[in-house]
């Protein structure tokens, strides 16, 4: 069997230990871990020319990483995908902004990355590309001759079509999805979005199995939830219990129960809503001043975008404000904390926590709900109030699921969570452990790249037979193989990317 090639925008950090906020570095370097294989994509440096990638092995894992032009940053990090596809996807289009030389930008780096790429490429290898940054990345590849096999996974939502269509080259980024073997989505809803652009726009039918045929192409569409490994997140919890600052939140809060929240610092997460619904407990529950406490980790990302400096004196504010209303010379009613921790200790605290508080108003699944379940102690386990928003409300079964935009709702649950008798936490955490062992991250990827494969071999096995016993036109299937593009379309990409300079 071939290597597995991973393709992200960002290769997360190599060293141990160091902590790598992101779902996607989390997911993505625990699967590869367990396979082996390649890692390639941004190094996370800008550099003045674009160059040959850096290999760097660290056990089965091959690093491949590239730096990007402060340009190309400008233009495909910055712009295109983090000020127009993040904010869309996240039905934030208010948020979102649409410059054409930012989308050529955008093409031209996938054009510059696919071939960095391909040098490395063997031709047993199959390829997973990751996320939002990569989406004409297939089509990229298939215009330099790789035949392999090409998946695609969205960690983030696929919006609806009435606001995937604000995006001005909608129509153009759909068709380049179409030139993956498969593509996978986080939910049942987000592949729902996909098929009605599909479908309802005219461009292609789908059928039960999740075959689509569209823009002359056939590939498999589906739902692949990702998961965590819940048993070792447990394992890690309870090992790390004894570390110092552990120790030092638990002594603060002797006496006092804990409400957790840790979050990337994205307006996508509902950081604000999130203080105002705590204020609203406060608010209608005078009974728990100085009983109550809400931890807030939310480390700064991509710090150099308007927004996120926005959101950062937003929030700031809010947390000022709340706990200049409620706060006792003994008691602060928020903390909230601007850093990363390393994510064994990041476990230790959540068990520490009698309710993890996880309310995105937008989020593809949101790894952080079910990390915060299986971290807790199975004797006395915490309750987890989620956003009907998270891709993780289709998981968690035992969850209190809440709707962010309400605050009474959210203050109601949260109090419900925070008296909630033993049993029933317990046989709503029982409920949630089987579904994340169910699900775990082994599944996630197993599923995908067994789908990829048997995808992938169909589809040369129909292009052989076609080439062995040519058919006459009128019954030739509609669309060809997937892994060969129509000639006609072949050069979109460099096109665009010129056009848009
Ligand atoms: P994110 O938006 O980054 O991921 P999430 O799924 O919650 O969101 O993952 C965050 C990860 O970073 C978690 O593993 C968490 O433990 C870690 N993390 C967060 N804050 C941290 C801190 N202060 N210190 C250390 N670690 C921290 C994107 C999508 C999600 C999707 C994931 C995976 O937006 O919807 O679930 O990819 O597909």
């Amino acid at each position: 069997m071939g290597r597995l090639i991973v393709v992200s925008n960002r290769v997360a950090p190599t060293q141990e230990g160091r902590p790598a906020a992101g779902g996607l570095a989390v997911g993505v370097l625990d699967a590869l871990k367990e396979t082996g294989g390649v890692w390639f994509g941004w190094s996370g440096e800008t550099v003045a020319e674009p160059s040959a990638p850096v290999i760097e092995q660290q056990g089965s894992v091959t690093y491949a990483t590239v730096g990007l032009t402060r340009r190309d940053y400008d233009q495909y990090y910055k712009g295109f995908s983090n000020t127009t596809l993040w904010p869309t996807f996240h039905y934030r289009n208010d948020l979102a902004r649409y410059e054409r030389q930012e989308y050529g930008g955008y093409l031209r780096v996938n054009v510059s990355l696919a071939r960095q790429l391909q040098p490395l490429i063997e031709p047993d290898d199959i390829i997973w590309v990751h996320d939002y940054h990569l989406i004409p990345f297939a089509r990229c590849l298939r215009d330099l001759g790789v035949k392999n096999p090409i998946g695609f996974f969205l960690h983030i939502p696929l919006p609806v079509p009435e606001v995937m269509r604000s995006v001005p080259p909608h129509e153009e980024l759909m068709k380049f999805m179409c030139h993956y073997d498969v593509v996978g989505f986080q939910t049942g809803a987000d592949r729902q979005a996909f098929l009605d652009y599909i479908e309802r726009g005219g461009h292609g039918t789908a059928s039960e199995d999740g075959m689509v045929h569209a823009w002359d192409r056939i590939l498999k569409v589906g739902a692949y939830p990702i998961g965590i490994y819940p048993d070792a997140i447990a394992k890690s919890a309870g090992q790390f219990a004894d570390r110092k600052p552990v120790r030092s939140l638990r002594d603060a809060m002797r006496g006092r129960k804990l409400i957790m929240s840790v979050d990337r610092l994205d307006y996508s997460k509902g950081l604000a809503e999130r203080f105002q619904a705590f204020e609203r407990l406060l608010q209608n529950g005078p009974g728990w001043h100085g009983r109550v406490s809400l931890l807030q980790i939310a480390p700064p990302t991509r710090s150099d975008v308007q927004t996120y400096q926005t959101i950062r004196r937003n929030l700031e504010g809010e947390a000022g404000r709340i706990n200049g209303r409620f706060a006792q010379l003994d008691w602060t009613p928020i903390q909230y904390l601007n850093r990363k921790y390393e994510r064994n200790l990041l476990m230790a605290l959540f068990r520490e926590a009698q309710v993890g508080y996880v309310a995105p108003l937008r989020d593809g699944m949101n790894l952080v709900a079910k990390e915060y379940v299986a971290s807790q102690d199975p004797d006395d386990p915490g309750v987890l109030v989620l956003s009907q928003f998270a891709g993780a409300a289709e998981q968690l079964p035992g969850a209190l699921v809440v709707n962010p935009y309400d605050l009474n709702q959210t203050a109601e649950a949260l109090e419900r969570a925070l008296s909630m008798p033993h049993a029933e936490r317990v046989s709503r955490y029982q409920d949630m452990m089987a579904s994340l062992r169910e699900n775990n991250l082994s599944v996630w990827r197993d599923t995908f790249l067994t789908d990829l494969r048997s995808v992938a071999t169909a589809a040369s096995v129909t292009a052989r037979a076609r080439q062995a016993a040519p058919v006459d036109k009128a019954s030739a299937p509609a669309a060809p193989a997937p892994a060969s593009p129509p000639a006609s379309t072949a050069t979109t990409v460099p096109r665009a990317a010129t056009r848009a300079q």
